[in-house]
């Protein structure tokens, strides 16, 4: 995404209390000055808006898809404010967008199944709110492909730009660039890590979170 405009994400995603700062523990256990909670898109007019970032970033990534799924729980709402603002953005004409999402546990009456929504079929993209060591993508290219529909692309909002893997065996490229290449398929980011550092570049309130972030840049992050 042009950098204005995911400049404009990481300030909204400040002002709405998503992006935070301080010392957090994420899902691998590992520790980081920043954390980036999209569940605080609590509002109709916040995850809407988030949708109309969703759907900017990927109509400038130029990409052909036929629909989207969002993986359960989280994926699902973002999946929705997506399908929305693309439905209505001027990249598609007047063409609606197909979504679908899953369920954590299989019904066993009604529809039935662990799938919901559009019939999964054609180019798909994932959408979800970040990529730490791309755990959850694996899950998400596996049930596409289960349905016999193709993994396009995956787009989220924000790109942590590190390693994955243990302190003392880290993967070469970020978890994004392994994501890439072990499923051929691009991950568009709304914003990353780099939009964070400009914006604590920017603003003397935030001064105080620079080199906590740089250190764990240096530390973790990729280029
Ligand atoms: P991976 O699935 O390992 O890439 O981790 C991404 C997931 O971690 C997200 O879907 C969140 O559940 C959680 N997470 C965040 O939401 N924000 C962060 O800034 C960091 C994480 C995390 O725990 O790594």
């Amino acid at each position: 995404m042009p950098g204005s405009r995911a400049q404009a994400f990481v300030r909204f995603a400040l002002e709405q209390g998503v992006l935070n700062f301080g010392d957090f523990t994420m899902k691998s256990g590992r520790r980081s000055p920043y954390f980036f909670n999209a569940g605080l898109f609590n509002d109709g007019a916040s995850v809407g808006r988030l949708g109309q970032f969703y759907a900017q970033a990927l109509a400038d990534s130029g990409l052909d898809f036929d629909m989207l799924f969002g993986p359960a729980y989280k994926g699902i709402p973002l999946a929705t404010t997506a399908a929305i603002a693309l439905s209505n953005h001027p990249s598609r004409g007047s063409r609606s967008v197909p979504f679908a999402f899953n369920r954590k546990e299989a019904k066993d009456h009604g529809e039935g199944g662990m799938l919901v929504g559009a019939p999964l079929q054609g180019r798909v993209v994932i959408i979800d709110d970040v990529i730490t060591a791309g755990t959850s993508v694996r899950e998400s290219v596996a049930m596409i492909r289960a349905a016999g529909a193709q993994p396009a692309a995956v787009l989220i909002a924000l790109d942590r730009m590190e390693r994955a893997g243990a302190d003392d065996a880290l993967s070469d490229g970020s978890a994004v660039q392994e994501v890439e290449r072990a499923y051929g398929i691009p991950v568009v980011s709304i914003a990353s890590l780099a939009d964070i550092m400009a914006l604590l570049e920017d603003d003397a309130a935030l001064a105080r979170h620079r080199d906590a972030v740089s250190a764990y840049r240096a530390r973790y992050g990729v280029q």
